[in-house]
């Protein structure tokens, strides 16, 4: 299983996705993308939705319009792992594709 990141390691990578900041009140991290349309923001999930599937990673999200918001946690390590700063830099690269915000 992925080993949990200490506080330093988990501020270190935070320091090279700019956007993502830590969740407070648990260990995890989030980010709000904002789109041009609700298309987008969808599309952008489907093609997040797949590559999650392929690693077993998946995030946790919500959708009001054309925003998303994600947070991601390794719940079986119960904080934040390398798998979660792996699937933050996916979906940041999936969203500029999208031109999101
Ligand atoms: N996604 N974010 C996240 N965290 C997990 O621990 C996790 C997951 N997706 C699948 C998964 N774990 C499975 O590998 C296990 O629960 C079996």
């Amino acid at each position: 299983m992925a080993e949990r990141l200490s506080t330093e390691a988990r501020k270190e990578a935070l320091g090279g996705l700019p956007g993502w900041t830590e969740i407070s009140g648990r260990e995890a991290i989030g980010r709000t993308y904002t789109f041009r349309n609700f298309s987008e923001a969808f599309g952008f999930m489907t093609r997040v939705a797949l590559f999650a599937e392929k690693k077993d990673h998946h995030p946790e999200w919500r959708n009001v319009y054309r925003t998303v918001e994600v947070v991601l946690a390794t719940h079986d390590a119960g904080g934040v792992t390398a798998r979660d700063i792996d699937l933050a830099r996916a979906m940041d690269a999936i969203a500029a594709q999208f031109g999101a915000a």
